[in-house]
């Protein structure tokens, strides 16, 4: 419905305002916030109603992304629920789901979710299995970053990070967020405070070399930082309704700290007038000069070492920065290899992965957690110990028999040595073949629902370039699979895993998170992989 099939239609007195309350509701829910925005508009009546309440709950629960209990419980923190509903669509909503790195190889994941009032980015940490395996739910995580809702609405970005020995926040910007955004970086922006400048400020920023980007985002981190204290340190997400009122104080310290910096103790959140903690001043030049040295040496032509002066001059015309967080959607990133992103290793970036969920024709899509054995979680002896592994389900068209495959896609492996390239997958079926081959092992009385023919993954020549040979999926259950080599009868079980719900219930681990930097991308070549040059069996990785 179009806002302006109102206007043309009934001009003069709008035809909606004289229906009965309850079908303007309905009517109202089939617009999208756009529109009612555009509504208000038109004129004082409709303005009323298109900023009521009831409106825009109904908006909030049609983004779907936290569930109405959640919203009202929100509600108290913000000023309307139409502030509400414009951090959950336009924040919330791009946000959530996984975002990846390909470096180190082993894999870096980071789940995005919503926390109290928030967003959450947390990592899964590549670890192994707990003794009673993969059901469990003890998955190790750290802290990366949370997005506070102000009460307006408005987006306070926090990294996590520590300085070597403590935890320690550093309170930054959100410069933009796109509704498909699959790029997230981590950025230093200038700010000019009387020309205004800001068009090109972050394409400034893109363009610095890699050592000019990090040594900006460690600079400006050092300026900003600032310790975690006691009651700050308290569960990062609500488990119950009686945390409501320690939850609402934890976000009202957040709100201080990102407002005041480091003297939000003594400060009061509606006190104006003070600077805002961020930006900071930071001396820039001395750094590019105290770098000087280092970037000569692999500076190649004059061109390049002239637009990298350039870049710097551009970019240094202002003295105070701040960090911040940019969430773009780029085209090229979309991958070659079944959705796998494509990555830069010179930003500091994380990359959407499209994860499906389970839906009618694709009941199994999602994330599932696995590892090798049998029974599953018994410790087995090899190299890859066992080790955990969370893999992407998803589908894909299958042109030979114009039927289905369902593929499972590596994203992390716990092991200390990394046999398979993420993003490759581990195993291949094809679901309309069932296999008749014997489960090989004592299944304890299992009746396996299905199974399915395919291929699994092997070493291969080398890192990059993995063989398949054939194997069987069997499904044990709805969210329980086995995976069997039909040449060794190695068996990889996987289970269906909410992390989600793993984190919400205090089931996983938390972790100290790394140095800021690091732990935004957590980058740096996997030490054992020794088949990563990319002039390395071009074609067969590039293909499909
Ligand atoms: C609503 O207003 C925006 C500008 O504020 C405009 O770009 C958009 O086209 C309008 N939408 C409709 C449906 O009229
Ligand atoms: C965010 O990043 C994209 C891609 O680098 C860039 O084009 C855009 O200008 C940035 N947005 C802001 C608000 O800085
Ligand atoms: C991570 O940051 C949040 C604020 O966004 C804070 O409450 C939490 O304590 C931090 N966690 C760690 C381990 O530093
Ligand atoms: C990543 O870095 C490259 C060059 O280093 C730059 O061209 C590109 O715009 C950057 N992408 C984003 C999303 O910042
Ligand atoms: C990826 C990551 O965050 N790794 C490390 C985080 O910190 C813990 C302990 O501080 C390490 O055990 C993780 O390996």
């Amino acid at each position: 419905m179009m806002v302006g099939e109102f206007k043309s239609e009934y001009s003069s007195d709008f035809f909606i305002l004289s229906l009965p309350a309850d079908i303007t509701v309905v009517i109202f829910r089939l617009l999208s916030p756009t529109d009612i925005c555009n509504l208000s508009c038109c004129c004082k009546s409709l303005c009323d109603i298109a900023n009521s309440e009831n409106v825009w709950l109904d908006q909030c629960e049609i983004a779907q992304v936290i569930p109405l209990s959640e919203i009202v419980q929100w509600r108290t923190g913000v000023s309307s629920y139409k502030a509400l509903c414009r951090f959950l669509v336009e924040v919330m909503k791009p946000l959530v789901g996984v975002w990846v790195h390909q470096e180190p190889e082993l894999g870096n994941v980071v789940y995005v979710m919503p926390g109290f009032l928030s967003v959450v980015g947390c990592r899964i940490i590549p670890q192994k299995v707990g003794p009673l395996g993969i059901q469990e739910g003890r998955i190790m995580w750290s802290p990366v970053f949370e997005i506070i809702c102000g009460f307006d609405g408005s987006t306070k970005f926090f990294l996590n990070g520590s300085d070597g020995k403590d935890s320690c926040l550093y309170p930054g910007l959100v410069t933009g967020i796109e509704k498909s955004c699959n790029v997230l970086s981590l950025e230093v922006e200038p700010r000019r405070e009387k020309t205004n400048s800001e068009a090109s400020r972050n394409v400034l920023f893109s363009k610095l070399s890699c050592t000019d980007k990090k040594n900006l985002v460690e600079l400006v981190t050092n300026h900003v930082g600032l310790h975690v204290s006691e009651p700050l340190s308290v569960k990062l997400f609500p488990t119950a309704r009686e945390d409501e009122g320690m939850l609402l104080d934890r976000r009202t310290m957040l709100l201080k700290m990102h407002k005041f910096g480091e003297n939000w103790k003594h400060m009061n959140l509606e006190e104006n007038g003070l600077c805002c903690y961020n930006p900071k001043h930071v001396d820039i030049n001395e750094m590019w000069e105290k770098n000087h040295g280092a970037y000569f040496e692999y500076i190649a032509t004059e061109e390049e070492r002239e637009i990298r002066y350039l870049n710097r001059q551009a970019f240094s015309t202002s003295d105070t920065f701040g960090l911040s967080l940019n969430a773009s959607y780029t085209a090229d990133v979309c991958s070659r290899i079944r959705g796998w992103p494509n990555m830069n290793g010179e930003n500091f970036s994380l990359y959407k992965l499209p994860v499906k969920n389970s839906m009618n024709d694709q009941e199994h899509a999602g994330l599932w957690g696995g590892t090798f054995g049998w029974p599953p979680g018994r410790c087995n002896e090899d190299a890859t110990g066992n080790a955990f592994y969370l893999l992407m389900l998803s589908y894909q068209e299958f042109k030979k028999n114009n039927g289905k495959r369902l593929i499972g896609t590596k994203i992390l492996e716990g092991t200390d040595y990394v046999n398979r390239p993420n993003g490759t997958p581990m195993f291949v079926v094809d679901i309309d073949s069932p296999s008749l081959e014997p489960f090989p092992f004592d299944a304890d009385g299992i009746d396996f629902e299905h199974s399915y023919k395919g291929e699994g993954i092997t070493d291969g020549y080398g890192f990059r370039c993995p063989d398949f040979k054939p194997g069987s999926l069997y499904v044990i259950s709805d969210d329980h699979f086995a995976f069997v080599w039909h040449g060794t009868k190695d068996v990889f079980t996987l289970k269906r895993v909410n992390i989600e719900e793993i984190l919400k219930k205090g089931l996983g681990m938390c972790v100290p998170p790394l140095p800021p930097t690091n732990n935004f991308t957590y980058m740096g070549r996997s030490y054992t992989n020794v088949f990563t040059e990319p002039w390395l069996c071009h074609s067969s990785s590039d293909s499909e």
